[in-house]
């Protein structure tokens, strides 16, 4: 080997313990800001504020501890072994010993891992049993999520009224959901409340949450849906049960007549806005598209794609692609005013 080769292979070297370091630097930096952020920025399962997620993190973090246990008796072994049996001045004549098979051993490490995996399954299936509730419990919240692309749909069965894309719960009480599909495959995931459970046609899965905090808990669909399903975010409001009866009163209401945004009215009653909405006191054949009985109630329009506000309600109506790409909705193509119109009534609909 020269010299140059030499050289060279003691600078690849170097450089890959500086890529090394950089790794595990990244690797900290990483780890110290998203333990720093907020609860609502951070949407983390490492979080959680109701039930089951707590329970899933805690089972989570049993199987690590247990696993942690077993990489520090192996590990502390092999460096036990490394360092006290290593090779010493005037052992190179010597054999060391030649053991064949240790029934002790052999028994050891073949019964304390049966018995790891044994404790392990057990704990699984016992969480798997609390989640798996396929009968709503007494004095639940009964809710049916149907999943559309690219928005949730919210019916409040117990209520009867239906909302979209922002789901409200009274705190400390179970929500029971059943969870359909108009189209293909979602899936219904709000990290800090629960995990994920898929909305799949033509079947009903079940999922419940018990919030225990109040507060703002984001979520979005977990399984691909089609171009815009990183636009199908979901919002959910826990409320104090107060708060939570105050909002279903509001929704219950039929819609709200004002007199003075009649002409956005009509426009809408008389183009295929309603075909696809309803608002309920006012149409009710449309089932496509989010109901907008309350629209203004929800802080955001699209399913989260954007702010729920009057500018984004004309760039929304104007052109639905402006946001989301591909939505279900079409450009209706009315003119300047007359979008203003059905805006300025839209506004009213709280
Ligand atoms: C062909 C059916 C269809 C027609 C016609 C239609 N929409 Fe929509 N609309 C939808 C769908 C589907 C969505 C949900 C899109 C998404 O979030 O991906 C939607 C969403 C909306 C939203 C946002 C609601 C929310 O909570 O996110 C508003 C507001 C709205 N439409 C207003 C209108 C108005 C006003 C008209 C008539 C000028 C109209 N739509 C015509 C299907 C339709
Ligand atoms: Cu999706």
């Amino acid at each position: 080997m020269g010299a140059g080769n030499f050289l060279n292979a003691q600078s690849q070297k170097k450089n890959r313990i500086r890529k090394l370091a950089f790794l595990v630097l990244a690797i900290l930096v990483w780890a110290s800001t998203s333990s720093a952020q907020d609860s609502f920025s951070q949407p983390s399962l490492l979080n959680p504020a109701a039930e089951p997620a707590a329970g899933i993190l805690d089972f989570g973090l049993l199987v690590i501890w247990i696993c942690l246990g077993i990489f520090i008796v192996v590990f502390g072994a092999l460096v036990f072994t490394l360092i006290q049996f290593r090779a010493k001045p005037g052992d190179e004549e010597k054999e060391p010993p030649q053991v064949y098979g240790s029934e002790q051993l052999e028994l050891a490490w073949t019964i304390i891992p049966i018995l790891i995996v044994i404790v392990l399954g057990l704990i699984t299936a016992g969480r798997i049993f609390v989640l798996q509730k396929t009968e709503p419990p007494p004095e639940s919240l009964a809710i049916r999520i149907v999943g559309h692309q690219w928005w949730w749909e919210l019916q409040y069965e117990d209520y009867d009224f239906i909302t979209a894309n922002e789901l409200h719960l009274p705190v400390n009480q179970v929500a029971f959901l059943d969870l359909e599909s108009q189209d293909v495959i979602h899936s219904f995931w709000v990290p800090q409340l629960s995990g994920k459970t898929d909305l799949v046609p033509n079947r009903v899965n079940h999922m419940w949450i018990e919030p225990h905090e109040t507060g703002l808990f984001v979520g979005q669909c977990a399984e691909y849906c089609g171009t815009q399903h990183a636009h199908m975010l979901l919002r959910v409001f826990v409320h104090t049960e107060e708060d939570f009866e105050k909002w279903v009163a509001d929704q219950k209401k039929e819609a709200r007549r004002v007199a003075s945004v009649q002409a956005g009215r009509e426009t809408f009653e008389q183009t295929a806005c309603i075909n696809c909405h309803t608002v309920r006191g006012v149409t009710e054949i449309g089932q496509f598209g989010p109901d907008l009985t309350h629209l203004m109630s929800r802080t955001t329009i699209g399913a989260g794609a954007a702010a729920n506000d009057r500018e984004n309600l004309i760039t929304w109506i104007t052109d639905p692609d402006h946001f989301k790409p591909g939505a279900r909705m079409p450009a209706m193509k009315l003119d300047e005013s007359e979008i203003r119109q059905v805006a300025d009534y839209l506004m009213t609909l709280k």
